[in-house]
This record gives C-alpha cells, structure tokens and sequence, in this order.
C-alpha cells in the first residue's frame, strides 16, 4: 500500500501540516544535505518543548514533531534540534535496551545537541523559557534531613521545594532563526526497512520518543512487543515513552497511511486521554 510515495510524504513536511509549528523548516531542509546520498529523500524532524502541555495533566511537553514518519529505505531524516538539549537514540541492545529497531541495523545516536555555540552571544545556553528554570524533583519530596542536622543546619529552611523563583522572564523561548539560535542539526539514512523506535536520553520519562517505518514493513515484531516484558529493568521505553510508543496513533500501519503523525494527535496527548481517565470537566 504505497499510497504515501517519499514525494507525497516530504510535501506534507513542507505543507501545512507542520507549518503550523514552524514553517522555517522549508529553507534548510534541502540545500546540502541531499547530496549526501544523492538518492534519498531528506524528512525534517523537530526537537520540541512546549508548556503549556498538550495534554494538561503532563508538566511540559517535550516531543519529536513529527511523532511518526513515514519513510523509503534510503531516506534520510534530518533532526533540527530547535530546542536544547536532546539526543537521537535507537532502541537497541547495545545501548542496553530491548531491541526495537530491525535485526541487523547497527546501533546508532546522535551526540547531545541543542544551538550551535557560534549563534549564541556569549556562548550563554539559557534554559528555554517554558522550563522555567525548573529542576527535575529527583529527591525533593519531603528529603528527611533529620539524620543529618547536626553540622550544617543553616540551609535547611530553604530547600529545594519548587519556589525557586526563576520565572520565564527574558525570552518566550524563540527559537527562530532569525537573528536567534541556530540549532544544530543532525541526519541519519535509514537503509533497512522496519519499525524504528527512537527516543532523546534526557526526556524518555517525559515521552520524548518517536517511531520511524521504513517502507512498508509495518508488523515487525518487538522484543518488547509482547507488554509482559514491559516491566524488565530496561526491556523497553521508560515512563511516559511508554505512553507515546503504545498510543495507537504510533501504530506502524497508521503511520505508512498518514504518512505524518503530529504529536498533538496521539491519543495520550487528548485531555480524555489513557492518562487521566476521561476526568475532563
Ligand atoms: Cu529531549
């Protein structure tokens, strides 16, 4: 069912589809980079993070837009890291991870990427402005300090408890590239065709992941397919990435027929969502 040729596929990159995020990503998507094969099809993916979330019951959204592409053996896609910092990995065995990539595609990723240093006054990388300056709370909860007040006691009344008031104040995350940041970029020809699950290290447990088909081989089978190996240390996509890569949205057929799955369309991204039980008011 070769309904989305690559030609079909780049258009609706370039159509409005994706215009509605940004519609900058016309004028890098083709100049040098194809001549890097000189066959294949150059798709553009994006590194985003939006706040307010999609989905409000979610602290911030940090995705790959598209979620799901469609693609022929031998396109390349091209990662434009608009927002900083994430990485491109494949779900593979020598990174640790069950395998979800096809049998035989060497493990690959991409280094850490966010703007490229020479575009950034100062080389100063603020944290994007719907972060918030906000840290992850890895031991916030409630820290029991009782064991250890007995030399320092003088900071303990200001702990970390989310007040730590750097609001969003100098820039609305622009991104553009106009006189802003560049981003990086970043490609990777996808040669063997399957079901590709790929996920950036830093925002798994928020759901940044994302699933590449190459043609139309669409019922490859996972190692982690089966969800009883789900709860294996690592067997497979971590925290809310499980949530992405199970949303029937990323159904590999669903993804060769739109061609283009838009993160905004995942089931786990509606408010009546598998996340919050349909308690929408
Ligand atoms: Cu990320």
């Amino acid at each position: 069912m070769k309904v989305f040729g690559a030609g079909a596929a780049i258009s609706v990159l370039g159509g409005s589809t994706v215009a509605q995020e940004d519609d900058e990503m016309d004028d890098e998507e083709s100049s040098d980079d194809e001549a890097m094969d000189g066959t294949g099809t150059v798709h553009t993916v994006e590194t985003l993070i939006r706040a307010p979330p999609t989905n409000p019951n979610r602290p911030v959204d940090f995705f790959f837009q598209p979620t799901g592409l469609h693609i022929e053996p031998g396109d390349v896609v091209k990662f434009v890291f608009r927002t900083p910092d994430h990485n491109v990995v494949a779900y593979h065995p020598a990174f640790g991870m069950r395998r979800r990539v096809p049998i035989g595609v060497t493990a690959f990723s991409s280094p850490l990427l966010g703007w490229r240093p020479e575009s950034i006054p100062g080389d100063q990388i603020e944290p994007p402005a719907e972060m918030g300056g906000e840290e992850e709370d890895s031991d916030a909860d409630g820290s029991d300090d009782e064991d250890d007040d007995a030399e320092d006691g003088t900071s303990d009344d200001e702990t970390d408890d989310g007040s730590n008031g750097t609001d969003d104040d100098d820039d609305d995350g622009d991104d553009s590239d106009g006189e802003g940041p560049v981003p990086d970029t970043w490609l990777h020809a996808f040669e063997t065709p399957g079901v590709y699950d790929l996920l950036c290290s830093p925002h798994e447990g928020y759901g940044m992941a994302m699933r590449v088909v190459v043609g139309d081989v669409t019922e490859t089978e996972f190692e982690t397919s089966n969800p009883a190996n789900l709860p294996e240390p690592r067997a497979g996509p971590v925290g809310l990435a499980r949530v992405t890569l199970t949303d029937p949205a990323l159904e590999p057929s669903n993804i060769v027929s739109e061609g283009t799955v838009l993160w905004e369309t995942l089931e786990s991204n509606q408010q009546s969502g598998p996340d919050d039980g349909g308690e929408e008011s």
